[in-house]
């Protein structure tokens, strides 16, 4: 038996150090590294059963050509040779009718390191096809509201909230998106600091909280303006601070914060007054207040502002200079990775993109040329995306070419002409740098690719080989592309060898020192010229939406989903006791919801709006607040009687960076007809 030590390569901001315990080429164990210490010895529930995802039955061990109809999910095996001929001479065909743009890379964050997930993107670049605007479902909001306050800047080290007195998770369900951070708010916590929880349902981190305040879904801004309000009219704000390093508040103070006196923001956000007040004065009067903002709250039409209007309240009082103090969205700015030589080997600088969150129109309507090739890597758009059913309706274009590349038969893969197995992060080579922590670390070949699977590296480099792609990166091996990727790094890991972090482990490049801003001002921008340039409120606001609340007439509940404790999206299903511990897919609804609708638990419920119709296991709880739905995870549509959450959500656009507004979705619940 041997143990071997990697880090663990899922979409999530902890990116743990592992070890993995090997007895031939079987993965028998994986636990947390105890020397790492975010890690802190332990992985989360669904990496402690990794090693079955690796041999799960639901694993494709064979490249697959369609038999069946699109959708359906009847496939032959067939060899990689016949595969990457027929992708080969489909695309040359295309590119000579028409150029590369009638073919879409989409290819996201594959659950992998920098290079898996880099080459793939600079093998669409070089192409010159259609390129993924790539983000927009996750946080690409959510940075532009936190650039807009502090520009492309990490926040503060999660390892230093054990030294804060008051601290906030904001919209953040730690215990299970950013378990790891757990350990030291407890060690914190056990030197007496407050823990207060802001969301709108009781979180597995509400329940743990010392105070958990209920916000309406889409209202943080105001919430934060209403603390900024109390903070300046009870002498609790940093004047020097304010003064000294940021840009602006006199002018929030003056056009916007009279509009939010604690009786205002209570009727919009539904905090009471008399909370309000008190949470601002435990604000104003901590010594260190340390807020970790989640991104749940950006995927909504105001979602930039309520992110940069949170990100902006440390400022207030000073909190950015205070060691333990300030706010963490996001760390990996700070590192200052240059991945263009990898990303963007050659092809034009411009050309054609498709929004990540607008899939299912590009399919269905791009013209000149349209898209008559789609390949995915790592992503499930069919479950995922909103309008899921629009994604699923493009994906059935019998004039589409599909390639899917993945480790499971997803609902995407199910609409292919081709899939490609693909290995796991832990049957390839990587590097990785954290997005919510400060630590860059090697992963190993822990054990060989599964059947025939590939890495996403040895896919775009041999796709690239046989289209005639020239660039030296796809034939480099992993550690030359790993040097590259080092070489022009301009942040905290500028200076590091590659070759020293693959020997040693995981080495941590934190900033020190107060909270920097990378804004035009060099200040924190309470006024940002960069949005009023693009047509944006210079200044935090809030104000209603007149769109939603048009909705909301018919469709009077708002549809809130965050992710599942036991599954990542959809990149665990394969397992089934994770399937069967996160439970039949569901919506919860307070009580008295249920009640109004005539409804019981454990019914089988139709969620419906002008957008789409899904079925759902109903559970009746107050962990949702009234007006609410709450739907848990994404989960495939064969685990819920043909429908995932995402067909009732538009496709429309949040105010910043064009995101998802999955949280604006509006609906209602009925009891489901029986079975069909
Ligand atoms: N177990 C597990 N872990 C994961 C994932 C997973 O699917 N499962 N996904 C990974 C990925 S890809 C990402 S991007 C991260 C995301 O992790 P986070 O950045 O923490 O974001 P979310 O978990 O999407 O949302 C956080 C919380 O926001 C709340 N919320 C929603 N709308 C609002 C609002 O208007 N106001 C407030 N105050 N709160 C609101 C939700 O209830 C949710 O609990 O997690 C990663 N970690
Ligand atoms: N309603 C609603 N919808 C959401 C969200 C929400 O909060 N609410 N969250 C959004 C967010 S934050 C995100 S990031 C997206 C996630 O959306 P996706 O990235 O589409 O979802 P995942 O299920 O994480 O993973 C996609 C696929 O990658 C495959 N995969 C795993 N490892 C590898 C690999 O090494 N190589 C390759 N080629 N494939 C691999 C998995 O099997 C899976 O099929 O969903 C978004 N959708
Ligand atoms: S907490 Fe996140 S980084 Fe750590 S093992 Fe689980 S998925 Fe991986
Ligand atoms: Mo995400």
């Amino acid at each position: 038996m041997k143990t071997i030590r990697t880090v663990c390569a899922h979409d999530c901001p902890d990116q743990c150090s592992l070890l993995a315990q090997v007895e031939g080429d079987r993965v028998v164990k994986i636990q947390g590294d105890p020397e790492h210490p975010f890690t802190a010895g332990f992985a989360c529930a669904k990496v402690n059963r990794e090693h079955e995802m690796l041999v799960s039955p639901d694993r494709i061990l064979t490249p697959l050509r369609r038999t069946g109809a699109k959708g359906e999910g009847r496939f032959a095996p067939i060899t990689w040779e016949q595969a990457l001929d027929e992708i080969v001479t489909r695309w040359q065909a295309i590119i000579e009718d028409e150029g590369p743009l009638g073919i879409l890379g989409y290819c996201y964050s594959a659950h992998q390191g920098q290079i898996n997930r880099g080459l793939m993107l600079g093998l669409f670049h070089a192409l010159g096809s259609t390129r993924l605007l790539a983000g927009t479902v996750c946080d690409s909001c959510a940075e532009a509201g936190w650039d807009a306050a502090c520009g492309s800047v990490g926040g503060a080290d999660p390892e230093t909230v054990e030294q804060s007195d008051l601290i906030i998770a904001w919209g953040a369900d730690l215990m299970t998106t950013n378990v790891h951070i757990w350990p030291f708010v407890e060690r914190a916590r056990s030197r007496g600091a407050t823990l207060v929880v802001i969301e709108p349902r009781r979180s597995a981190t509400a329940e743990r909280a010392d105070w958990d305040l209920r916000v309406k879904v889409g209202t943080d801004a105001a919430l934060a303006l209403g603390l900024m309000h109390v903070l300046a009219r009870d002498g609790l704000a940093n004047r020097d601070y304010l003064a000294r390093k940021t840009l602006g508040f006199d002018k929030v103070e003056r056009e916007v914060l009279p509009r939010f006196s604690p009786e205002q923001v209570a009727a919009i956000t539904g905090v009471s007054a008399t909370d309000l007040v008190r949470l601002a004065h435990l604000y104003g009067k901590a010594r260190a207040p340390f807020i970790r903002l989640g991104e749940g709250m950006s995927r909504s039409h105001q979602g930039g502002q309520a992110i940069r209007t949170v990100a902006l309240l440390p400022g207030v009082v000073g909190a950015y200079d205070k060691p333990g103090g300030g706010a963490l969205l996001m760390t990996a700015p700070t590192f200052g990775f240059d991945a263009s030589p990898i990303r963007k080997p050659s092809g034009p600088a411009q050309t054609r993109t498709v929004n990540h969150s607008r899939l299912g129109e590009a399919l269905l309507t791009m013209k000149d040329p349209p898209l008559r090739a789609l390949f995915v890597a790592g992503n499930n758009p069919a479950v995922t995306c909103p309008d899921s059913a629009a994604v699923r309706r493009g994906l059935a274009r019998e004039d589409l070419f599909t390639v899917v590349h993945d480790p499971l038969l997803s609902d995407t893969a199910r609409y292919a002409d081709i899939v490609l197995p693909a290995a796991s992060y832990l049957e390839s080579e990587d590097v990785l740098r954290g997005y919510g922590t400060y630590y860059v670390q090697f992963a190993q070949e822990v054990a060989p690719p599964r059947g025939e699977a590939w890495p996403n590296r040895r896919l775009a480099q041999e796709l690239a080989r046989r289209l005639g792609l020239k660039d030296a990166v796809f034939s480099m091996s992993a550690l030359a592309l790993a040097k590259l990727f080092f070489a022009n790094a301009a942040g905290t890991a500028s200076g590091l060898d590659p070759e020293a972090v693959r020997r040693n482990g995981p080495v941590k490049v934190a900033p020190s020192g107060p909270q920097r801003f990378a804004t035009p001002s060099g200040k924190l921008e309470f006024y940002s010229e960069t949005l009023a340039a693009q047509g944006l409120p210079a200044l935090p606001d809030w104000a209603p939406d007149a769109h939603g609340e048009s909705l909301e007439r018919r469709f009077p509940l708002r549809l809130l989903t965050a992710p599942g404790y036991f599954q990542s999206h959809t990149a665990f299903s394969g397992i089934a006791a994770l399937r069967k511990k996160q439970g039949a897919p569901a919506c919860v609804l307070h009580p008295e919801e249920a009640k109004k609708r005539g409804l019981e638990d454990g019914q089988t419920v139709e969620l419906h709006n002008d957008v789409g119709v899904v079925r759902l296991v109903l559970r009746v709880s107050d962990e949702a607040p009234p007006g609410v739905a709450f739907v848990p995870g994404q989960r495939p549509a064969a685990e819920g009687g043909g429908t995932t959450v995402n067909m009732l959500c538009s496709d429309r656009y949040s105010d910043m960076g064009d995101g998802a507004t999955y949280q604006d979705t509006r609906l209602d619940v009925r009891r489901a007809p029986a079975a069909r």
